[in-house]
């Protein structure tokens, strides 16, 4: 069994894997990057990942980034856990590669600009005029595909749970945090609250709830807003 330890922060999409090594069960150790006082770019850190950025995965020491690389690892090593449904082949295999990337390459990014648009326009107000809105225009388009995929069943693959709605959990917890209107989207609500009935996802979020209050008492937890 190897020895794993995730780097984290609260309501990041480290949230993600996470729920991915809870739902799999295996022992796994966290560790807390307090991102408002950069520790994501100190030395120490960018030896580790240097693109300075939370999940990264230590595997008996030796860091993986990226949670398409991270969730398709978990899968490879721990295939009795089920994170993605069977496949019988290259063309099934890819497509589950294919919605990581979607989730990964475009879903992600626009969640940036929905719940962080400071990180593309310093001045304060125009980032939220200007970037949120536009976030949440391209948003609106990703969640109506999403809505209409989940009318064939609970789950992204329908019937069976994959680490992909672990996945969909962290975006759609995140952008609701900040206000986006979930009133058009019945079948997404529906999968969160789904989602968070899980003990895994309960779980995952008990440790980011300690994580949470550690920030706190240190002054360093940003809410989302
Ligand atoms: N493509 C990466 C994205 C990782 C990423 O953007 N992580 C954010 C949190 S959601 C982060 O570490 N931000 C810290 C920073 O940019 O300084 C992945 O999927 O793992």
């Amino acid at each position: 069994m190897p020895e794993l330890k995730l780097f984290v922060a609260p309501n990041t999409c480290a949230r993600v894997p996470t729920i991915a090594l809870e739902e799999i069960g295996v022992p796994f150790e966290t560790e807390l990057v307090r991102t408002a006082a950069n520790q994501q770019n100190s030395p120490k850190f960018l030896k580790l990942n240097p693109k300075g950025k939370v999940p990264t995965l230590l595997i008996d020491g030796a860091p993986l980034t990226e949670n398409v690389a991270i969730l398709s690892w978990l899968n490879a090593e721990f295939p009795e856990a089920n994170l993605f449904p069977k496949v019988s082949g290259a063309y099934e295999q890819f497509q589950q590669t294919a919605d990581l990337s979607f989730f990964s390459a475009t879903v992600h990014p626009t969640v940036t600009r929905v719940a962080m648009p400071l990180k593309f326009i310093e001045d304060k107000a125009l980032s939220f005029e200007i970037v949120r809105p536009v976030g949440i225009e391209a948003m609106n388009k990703i969640m109506t595909m999403i809505e209409g995929r989940l009318s064939d069943g609970p789950w992204w693959y329908g019937d069976t749970w994959s680490a992909v709605d672990g996945y969909l959990c962290w975006v759609w917890g995140r952008i609701t945090g900040v206000g986006y209107p979930s009133d058009k989207f019945p079948n997404i609500r529906r999968h969160f609250d789904l989602s968070n009935e899980r003990p895994a996802v309960q779980r995952a979020m008990a440790r980011e709830a300690v994580n949470i209050e550690i920030l706190k008492s240190e002054g360093l937890y940003i809410a989302p807003r």
